[in-house]
């Protein structure tokens, strides 16, 4: 049984860890699951080849014996699921895990990925400076909200789950700008999830990729 994982041919950051293939390395470290490596070129994103494996021409793409996956969410919650050791055994326990992988994706990332949107590809129109700050009180708002729930806890359920990391991979997105160190608990948070060994191999492994 051979698993793939598609990524960039070459990460725009150079292997920063910012582009979602290091949260799928991520998770397949967690579970102790080999894999290779299929990269292709940005131009090659939306051609037949690449959209008959990602409809939409994005990356990440997971291949295992026959199956293929695209969204980092379903992914991660497959590898959780078969491989385990990301989900805890307790029903409601486990339940809460994914509640919290469905809250980074659809409640965390979206008001994160607005950022990026506003300073990259709308920052020439002339509203985008007037919409910076709506866009940056969202960010701030969830931030306090999630601080407030997390206190001294060490993870958003007791242990580490596929709910922390989704959660980190999340948030690790608003480093390069500040932001995070601006929310010092969710900041010491990302550091503890990026200490753990799986992250420190996912990221060797995707910084080596890239700068070969
Ligand atoms: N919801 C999907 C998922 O979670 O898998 C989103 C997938 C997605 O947005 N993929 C991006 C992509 O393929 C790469 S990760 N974009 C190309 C396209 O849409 O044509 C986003 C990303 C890319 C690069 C950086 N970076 O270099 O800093 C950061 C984030």
């Amino acid at each position: 049984m051979t698993i793939t994982i598609t990524c960039f041919e070459k990460s725009p950051d150079g292997g920063k860890g910012l582009a979602r293939d290091t949260r799928v390395r991520w998770a397949l470290e967690e579970v102790g699951q080999p894999y290779e490596v299929r990269g292709v070129p940005f131009p090659s994103l939306k051609e037949p080849a690449h959209l008959a494996r990602h409809p939409f021409g994005q990356i990440p793409v997971f291949e295992e014996d026959g199956l293929t996956l695209f969204e980092s969410g379903a992914i991660i919650f497959h590898l959780a699921e078969r491989y385990g050791s990301l989900l805890p055994d307790d029903p409601d326990a486990r339940m809460r895990a994914l509640m919290w992988m469905f809250a980074a994706l659809s409640s965390v990332e979206p008001p994160i990925l607005d950022l990026s949107n506003a300073r990259f590809a709308e920052g020439q129109q002339p509203w985008a400076e007037q919409r910076m700050p709506v866009v940056l009180e969202r960010i701030r708002q969830r931030l306090d909200q999630l601080a407030a729930h997390m206190g001294d806890s060490e993870w958003l359920e007791g242990e580490f789950t596929v709910g922390d990391l989704m959660m980190i991979s999340v948030l690790q997105r608003l480093k390069p700008s500040g932001i995070l160190a601006g929310h010092p608990t969710l900041a010491a948070y990302v550091e503890r999830g990026h200490a753990r060994p799986a992250y420190q191999r996912a990221y060797a492994a995707q910084a080596a990729y890239n700068n070969p």
